[in-house]
């Protein structure tokens, strides 16, 4: 037992140090603000914003976005059509461009997400980011409600 107890000091160094060394490098591209806004009363939409900042040199492409407790999750853009009516419409190859900040926004890109379980605001979901180059950016985002 004492013999334990002395080699136990010096080897616990020994063992974390190759865990250090494994963890992921600092990731390129992070994630903040992310937030879902709750369907209104009888809704069953909800979209999710965030901002995604690219620190490299190299441009990133969002490949798509999940949602955990979700059906589904499409990156959506918001436009106004010739009649001047708002619409959306499925957006495919978001650049986020090297040194740049990608901001997902009411009134311009969003996450639509589809048979969203039971949320109330105040509360998390979690989410990631992928994207094409095989980078891929958890995050944590807020609940809000509709009337936010
Ligand atoms: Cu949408």
């Amino acid at each position: 037992m004492r013999a334990y107890a002395k080699l136990r000091g010096p080897l616990l160094p020994c063992l974390l140090l190759p865990l250090l060394a494994a963890a992921p490098a600092h990731s390129p591209v992070t994630v903040a603000k992310a937030w879902v806004r709750l369907p209104a009363p009888g809704g069953h939409m909800a979209a999710l914003y965030l901002e995604a900042a690219n620190e490299s040199d190299t441009p990133e492409t969002v490949d798509a976005v999940t949602v955990s407790g979700v059906a589904s999750a499409h990156v959506h853009e918001t436009f106004t059509d010739p009649k001047g009516m708002t619409r959306m419409r499925a957006a495919h190859d978001v650049a986020i461009p090297a040194h740049q900040t990608l901001s997902l926004s009411p009134g311009g890109f969003h996450v639509m997400l589809h048979g969203l379980s039971t949320l109330k605001p105040g509360q998390t979901v979690q989410g990631s980011l992928r994207l094409k180059s095989g980078l891929t950016v958890p995050f944590t985002a807020t609940t809000r409600s509709a009337a936010d």
